[in-house]
């Protein structure tokens, strides 16, 4: 969509949306690519839908609307070319840490 909306208004799009959103159509990056159209998505990863801390309780796969943690959306744009860049949130991994339900949060924030 945000490719579209660049090539009908031929004016720049900052497209927002989070992880689940982008997966609907995250391959959009390769035609933003291909075209070089002047697009920057921006993704809010929080590990899945809605809020990405839900507990499969029938089972040990993960649930149905948790992700794979710290994925790196950013990479698939460079993987055609594109920019990407990856920025957290320091505070809300520090407040993390601090209700002690953190541990992936807090590896993160030290790798990033
Ligand atoms: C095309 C479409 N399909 C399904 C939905 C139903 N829906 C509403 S919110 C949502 C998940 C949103 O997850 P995410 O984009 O990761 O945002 P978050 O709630 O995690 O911030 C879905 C699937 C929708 N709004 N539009
Ligand atoms: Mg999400």
């Amino acid at each position: 969509m945000p490719s579209r909306r660049a090539i009908e208004t031929g004016k720049p799009v900052l497209a927002v949306e989070g992880d689940s959103a982008f997966g609907f159509s995250g391959m959009e990056v390769e035609t933003i690519c291909r075209y070089k159209l002047p697009v920057c998505v921006v993704i809010f990863n929080n590990d899945g839908i809605y809020r990405g801390t839900d507990v499969n309780t029938v089972g040990s796969d993960p649930a149905p609307t948790v992700f794979v943690k710290g994925s790196r959306y950013d990479k698939m744009m460079e993987a055609f070319g594109g920019v990407g860049v990856n920025a957290t949130i320091a505070g809300r991994a520090q407040a993390r840490r601090e209700r002690g339900d953190g541990l992936a949060a807090s590896r993160r924030s030290s790798t990033r």
